[in-house]
């Protein structure tokens, strides 16, 4: 047997794409509460300053898939399939509304122990991200996001909140979903309304220093709260591969991987890399740090390393080759030839999955957590009322199988959680018909349907995977 027996099998959501009732019980209004779906959303161009004052016909996140109401049927479909943990995210704005003020809206704080009593009843773990593309709206508006150091504060305010009333129902915890994509999707990485182009970069890396610091404090916060919390990071992975073998392109390709590493080097190991000195000269950023910033980075760092995985992507040394990027995806990549992609443009690359596993490991030597994996794809309800999902069968299935060959490399890893395991609105493209679920919702781009659940064939195929404890692969 290549995986231990309690590896944590399950799956992923986020609050903000999967809970609706986006103003029901006291909550406040997230940053995704003011986009809309499809072209108009326009990540990571999307201005919401500008947008708040157009009105949208559509907001997909209001009612998304409305698991606030349903979440007792979800969960019982999730343990159908065996889920030993479900991955998923508290909303920082049903806690603290606004953001800002000093006592948390009990009515948030008691949805989640009813979802957690719930996942007990099933023997399903939560692991908890508490920032997954959801800081309040209002902390974006009125304070700039995370390149405010006040939010800081407003961020451990609320973990120490959270921590505290579920200390006994949550161990294993995220502090930010995807820290890197504050690069790529500031807005929804970090409430960042950037106005000034010319000073992009600054306002990204100095907002991304609060977010180290916030998450070291709230990892010390935490273990002092309960110490047998494990605390983990999260980064967008996928390997860089060099465009051809010519050594400019092995060169830029490095360079991109540390772009997407320099994050977790500082959460894994407690300082900014060698590295990042040159790379901050050559990109023109200085960053303020206060004093003790050094030394909290250094004393709290994170238990294990948790990541996505979707795609390996492809740089040149050449910037007239890079000019061929395609977007596809909020990660630009030239195109691999050897490679296919999904209807979104994401190229699939199973290998590249065990490259990236190892290449994590290599550096950190903490335990791995894949908390995101799949293909977002169109799926059709055929006339015998089912969705014959082979393709996402397929995808699954080819990346598990590269999953275990990196287990037997010697990689240490403590569970694989599927995302969007059940239907969901689409971060980046704010689409219902993005799907990435074993669980079908009806429910359109549009917001039409009755939002029923109907299980897929991967939901049948999952079911057995988890069985076997990942040793029947085959469909
Ligand atoms: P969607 C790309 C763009 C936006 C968010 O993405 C992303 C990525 C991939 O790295 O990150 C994660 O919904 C994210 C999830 C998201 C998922 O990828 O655009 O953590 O919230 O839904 C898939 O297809």
């Amino acid at each position: 047997m290549s995986l231990s027996k309690d590896f944590l099998w399950g799956g992923a959501v986020a609050a903000n794409q999967c809970e609706g009732a986006y103003d029901v019980d006291g909550k406040g209004l997230s940053l995704v509460d003011v986009l809309p779906a499809g072209e108009e959303r326009q990540i990571p161009l999307f201005n919401p300053a500008k947008g708040l004052k157009e009105t949208f016909d559509y907001y997909p996140s209001h009612e998304s898939i409305d698991f606030y109401h349903r979440y007792e049927e979800d969960i019982k479909l999730f343990a159908e399939m065996g889920y030993k943990v479900l991955r998923m995210s508290i909303s920082w704005p049903r806690i603290f509304p606004k953001g800002d003020e000093a006592e948390p809206n009990e009515q948030g704080l008691a949805f989640y122990d009813k979802v957690f009593d719930t996942l007990k009843a099933y023997d399903i773990e939560p692991l908890v991200t508490l920032n997954h593309f959801d800081t309040p709206l209002y902390l974006a508006q009125e304070y700039g996001g995370w390149y405010n150091r006040k939010t800081i504060d407003f961020f451990v305010n609320y973990s120490r909140v959270v921590f505290e009333r579920y200390k006994d129902k949550v161990k294993y915890w995220l502090t930010h979903n995807e820290i890197n994509m504050i690069l790529h999707i500031p807005y929804i990485g970090g409430g960042l309304i950037i106005e000034d182009e010319a000073n992009a970069e600054q306002i990204k890396y100095q907002a991304a220093h609060h977010l180290l610091v916030g998450s070291s404090l709230a990892t010390k916060v935490g273990k002092e709260i309960n110490p047998d919390f494990q605390i983990g990071c999260m980064l967008a992975a996928g390997e860089v591969y060099p465009n051809t073998c010519h050594p400019q392109d092995m060169l830029a390709a490095l360079q991109k991987n540390r772009e997407q590493y320099i994050f977790i080097d500082v959460q894994s190991r407690g300082e900014y890399p060698s590295y990042s000195k040159r790379m901050f000269e050559e990109l023109g950023v200085e960053i303020q740090q206060e004093q003790g910033d050094a030394e909290i980075l250094k004393a709290h760092t994170v238990d294990f390393i948790s990541f996505s995985y979707y795609s390996s992507r492809l740089e040149s040394g050449d910037e007239e080759v890079n000019k061929q990027k395609g977007a596809g995806n909020a990660f630009a990549s030239l195109k691999n030839p050897y490679l296919e992609a999904s209807d979104w443009g994401w190229q699939i690359d199973p290998v590249g999955l065990r490259v990236t596993m190892n290449q994590i490991y290599d550096r950190y030597q903490k335990p791995l957590f894949i908390v995101e994996n799949g293909l977002g794809a169109k799926d059709e309800v055929t006339e015998d009322g089912k969705i014959h999902d082979e393709y996402r069968i397929k995808y699954l299935s080819e990346h598990l199988d590269q999953m275990i060959e990196a287990v037997k490399d010697g990689v240490e890893l403590l569970g694989y959680t599927s995302w969007g395991c059940i239907d969901l609105v689409s971060a980046g493209s704010g689409e219902m018909k993005k799907r990435y679920g074993f669980i079908y919702v009806d429910r359109d781009n549009r917001g039409n349907g009755t939002l029923d659940r109907t299980p897929k064939d991967s939901f049948y195929w999952y079911q057995k995977v988890i069985q076997t404890n990942g040793e029947d692969l085959s469909y």
